[in-house]
């Protein structure tokens, strides 16, 4: 999945380079760069010291040094003074800058903190959306797995309007009950290990005939959806937050049978209406379920027609639901 919204600590994770939310003079400071020096050991500062400083909005490399990450790109994000000193262009800037420095040295998996949203007061919500919105279009072009790491989830609150609308959506549909007994029969039909074969016994004429007229496949309704559509398969699969090995193999597989948060990251990234959306989920077994958050959450969006799978993955995280894609 090329962009993961993840709870960690930064300075465990394993990747070609984390990014640092540093201040100008890059010579340390509190909160992640604080931690970041602290876990890198007092050589990170030794090559900091040899940088010149960074300017707000633009992005430095070093060496990682005791991390488990190969190298840190420290970026500045503006200082919050009320929105309107140009701080979202800046913050927009220091995690684009950062992604290019990141695909100039050839790494091919960031992590990333919620640049400005501590010491330097930037609201989440807004830190949030900018980062998503901003590493979202940076991946539509480029091949890189990206984890924006949110590390204090308490301070991530849920309050702006989007979320008040999809936690009643929520409520008007969630179904306290688990899935109903037929439901649960169903389910444990279509999803039954095949049966040994048994030699012995011949399968009757009629069963030939019906598995001789199988209804289009999940793959086939797929790559049809995509020609009717005259997308790309990467603009669909980098639309589904789908990487392009995943995709190559439902291409090759007629018979392919996704995951749900895969299935229905294709019914949101052809844009599908409701319909059209259940019909895909269908195909690879699968339904929206009122039982289920995650189903609720990603039909509320569906039906708003707002199929933006970043803002949907932020939705889906903020309500400790996994998160759609590969
Ligand atoms: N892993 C991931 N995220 C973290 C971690 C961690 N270990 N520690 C804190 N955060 P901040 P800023 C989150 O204040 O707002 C420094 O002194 C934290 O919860 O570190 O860009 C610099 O030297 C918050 O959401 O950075 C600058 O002077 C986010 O990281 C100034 O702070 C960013 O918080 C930069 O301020």
């Amino acid at each position: 999945m090329p962009l993961q919204i993840v709870r960690n600590d930064i300075t465990k994770m394993k990747v070609d380079t984390i990014v640092n939310a540093a201040n100008e003079s890059l010579l340390g400071g509190g909160g992640v760069d604080g931690a970041i020096h602290r876990a890198a050991g007092p050589e990170l500062l030794q090559e900091c010291r040899t940088l010149g400083g960074c300017r707000t909005g633009q992005a430095k490399i070093t060496k990682g040094y005791r991390l488990p990450a190969q190298y840190v790109i420290h970026t500045v994000g503006p200082v919050w003074r009320g929105g309107s000193h140009g701080e979202q262009a800046l913050l927009v800037s220091a995690y684009r800058s950062s992604l290019e420095l990141a695909l100039a040295c050839h790494c091919e998996t960031v992590a990333f903190p919620l640049i400005s949203s501590g010491v330097y007061g930037y609201p989440k919500d807004q830190a949030l959306q900018v980062a998503v919105d901003t590493i979202g279009n940076f991946l539509l072009d480029h091949e890189m797995t990206v984890y924006l790491v949110i590390f204090d989830r308490a301070a991530y609150t849920i309050g702006n309007k989007r979320f008040a609308d999809i936690a009643a959506y929520i409520d008007d549909r969630y179904v306290a009950e688990h899935t109903a007994p037929e439901e649960a029969y169903r389910q444990s039909v279509l999803f039954a290990p095949p049966m040994a074969a048994e030699p012995c016994r011949a399968v009757p004429e009629g069963l030939n005939q019906a598995l001789s007229r199988l209804d289009e496949s999940f793959s086939q309704m797929l790559l049809r959806k995509i020609d009717e559509l005259g997308m790309t398969d990467a603009q669909c699969y980098k639309k589904a937050n789908i990487d392009r090995k995943l995709f190559s193999k439902i291409r090759s597989d007629v018979h392919y049978k996704p995951s749900k948060p895969t299935a229905m990251a294709f019914a949101v990234a052809l844009e599908l209406p409701l319909g059209e959306a259940r019909e895909l989920l269908s195909k690879a077994g699968f339904a929206f379920s009122h039982a289920s958050k995650f189903d609720i959450i990603v039909e509320y969006f569906i039906a708003h027609g707002n199929y933006n799978i970043f803002e949907i993955n932020e939705a889906l995280f903020a309500f400790d639901q996994s998160l759609l894609g590969g």
